[in-house]
């Protein structure tokens, strides 16, 4: 049967399993708005902002673990979206971002609303199309989605002209992929598995280092086996929170910039690391010359790219962590089944719980209202159950250490490209994928106002998600960095021009509240949780607190500044 482009388009997005569009609408993609109706298994959330429809469909993919999917239209349309691609392709996050283009005839002739999206997306996807004949949208379409998800996932952007859009032909949905010049390796080489069983077999001082490929591969089970099974201590990137239980004993916290104390001098002093998933950012490293320098890395990887950009690594392991995590748990097994590894790493673990015993994440306490205080009593209160986003600054890093995540897909939070205004716009996508579970987005007074708009798409669609902004009147980071290396000066910092964050919920259709001393906290939290209601939770926190431990940036992991 003939259809249009547009229909065509639908029709894929429901062979791929799409319940949830998140879009904006304008005159390249009318043709498409025009069909939706019609297709009433795949709900559209309309944003305020094309930047919040990338970011809603990334915490969609993220907490769910499916593709997230976008639409937009051409020009200021597909520019707008820039910004989230970016963030997705840094994370390796599924998305499939769908972009308005002008008619065929007019591209190249500076027409209205008129952008070269694929020129400009080129470096921050993992692929982009131009779909120039409608024949070719079906077979496009599947394509995009396979990439996305596929080996190491990322977003891939399909712009599709407004005469592709309405032109007619037969359509059907191709079954099979074939992509000649790409086959992700999933299943790891054998020697490879071997060598990092040896290593492993070897070591006196193994550490385990979960990054985010970890929790796409949904390794967590693999992992936390070998962990236990051959006790061993385990530290994560920002994006491996979650993958390993933060209250197992084995769990040494966050390393890097802002890791904790244990977990910088674990990898400082270990002499076999075992890296699932993980890319080794500076954010990471720290001084990569006096990175890890007495351990033989093992570097599990889907990404062969990956492998020895950052640090020279002694076993590279191609293929996906949960097979390869198996894979070295299964040779290991066979040959020492026996073997009493509490007793063989019993040292190296009472030196790892004394780091963390000395020097255990802390903050203090002088009777003002801490920040760090905000995101314990959240975690008392959710225990843990909640999926939390962040913006980026010091909201985030004080989530990532006090938080103490349990499950995989509980942290959504811009790792790679730290993009502030990403945490509300995520956690209304997380609401739309899992609308039971508590969703909430802990904010700086900066980040919010990067994307307070989609308050309103929160509010309109029913999304209870609460947004808890850790307000201290300061870009607070940049402030941090200014205290502590730029002598004090605090310019343009200072973020004394605030709206009142209460009457701006109210203002939306939201509630809010606010908190101005520790005795109000769990009450006014508790309220705000159990509300219905899209909330805002406005706490005025200690102005000047600082994130510690840090990492100066060029420093080694184990000059950490600490409390
Ligand atoms: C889009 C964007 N612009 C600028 C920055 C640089 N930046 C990083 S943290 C930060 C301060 C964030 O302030 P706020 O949201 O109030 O959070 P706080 O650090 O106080 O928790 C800034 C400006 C960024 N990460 N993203």
């Amino acid at each position: 049967m003939e259809m249009t482009g547009a229909r065509i388009l639908l029709e894929c997005l429901k062979k791929e399993g799409v319940d949830v569009l998140f879009g904006y609408p304008g005159g390249a993609v009318i043709d498409i708005y025009d069909e939706l109706p019609r297709h009433e298994n795949i709900r559209h959330v309309l944003v305020r902002h094309e930047q919040g429809a990338v970011h809603a469909a990334d915490g969609y993919a993220r907490a769910s673990g499916k593709v997230g999917v976008c639409l937009v239209t051409s020009g200021p349309g597909a520019t707008n979206t820039v910004t989230g691609i970016a963030t997705a392709y840094c994370d390796s996050i599924p998305l499939v971002v769908l972009t308005g283009q002008v008619p065929t005839p007019l591209i190249g002739n500076d027409a209205f609303q008129e952008v070269d999206i694929v020129g400009i997306t080129r470096p921050c996807t993992k692929h982009n199309y131009l779909v120039k004949d409608v024949n070719k949208l079906a077979s496009t379409i599947k394509e995009a989605f396979y990439l996305a998800r596929s080996g190491r996932p990322g977003p891939v952007l399909v712009d599709i002209p407004k005469d592709v859009q309405n032109r007619l032909c037969e359509f059907s949905y191709p079954e099979d992929i074939k992509m000649r010049s790409y086959n992700p390796t999933y299943k790891p080489n054998l020697n490879q598995l071997r060598r990092a069983a040896e290593h492993i077999l070897l070591a006196r001082k193994p550490l385990m280092f979960v990054g985010g490929g970890v929790i796409t591969s949904n390794a967590s089970a693999e992992l936390g086996e070998m962990a236990r099974s051959l006790r061993m201590p385990v530290v994560g990137s920002l994006m491996g929170l979650g993958a390993f239980p933060c209250d197992d004993p084995l769990w040494l916290g966050m390393l890097g910039m802002h890791g904790t104390y244990a977990a910088n001098k674990a990898v400082s002093n270990a002499d076999v690391i075992i890296a699932a998933g993980a890319r080794f950012d500076d954010r990471v490293t720290g001084k990569l010359s006096s990175f890890a320098p007495g351990a033989k890395i093992i570097h599990i990887d889907i990404d062969p790219t990956s492998i020895r950009k950052n640090v020279e690594v002694h076993v590279p392991v191609v293929g996906d962590c949960k097979q390869a995590l198996a894979g070295i748990q299964e040779i290991v097994n066979a040959r020492f089944a026996e073997k009493d590894w509490a007793g063989v790493h019993a040292e190296w673990i009472a030196q790892v719980d004394e780091w963390r015993a000395t020097q255990p994440l802390t903050y203090i306490k002088n009777g003002t209202l801490k920040p760090q205080k905000v995101v314990e009593t959240i975690f008392e209160l959710t225990g843990g159950e909640a999926i939390i986003t962040t913006e980026v600054g010091q909201n985030q890093m004080w989530t990532a250490q006090f938080y103490k995540f349990r499950k995989p897909r509980t942290l959504l939070t811009s790792g790679g490209l730290g993009t502030m205004g990403y945490g509300l716009p995520a956690a209304i996508g997380a609401q739309m994928a899992f609308p039971d579970k508590l969703v909430i987005d802990i904010a700086g007074d900066g980040s919010i106002q990067m994307n307070s708009q989609e308050l309103m798409t929160a509010v309109c669609n029913n999304l209870p998600v609460k947004i808890v902004i850790l307000n201290n009147g300061y870009l607070g980071m940049v402030r941090q960095w200014q205290e502590l290396f730029y002598k004090r000066n605090y310019c343009n910092t200072c973020m004394d021009a605030q709206p009142d964050f209460v009457k701006l919920a109210e203002a939306y259709g939201a509630l809010g509240f606010r908190v101005t001393e520790e005795a109000q906290l769990v009450p006014v939290l508790q309220q705000a949780f159990a509300a219905p209601n899209t909330c805002i939770i406005d706490v005025q926190v200690a102005r000047e607190e600082n994130v510690y431990p840090m990492v100066p940036a060029g420093a080694s992991l184990e000059e950490m500044l600490l409390v």
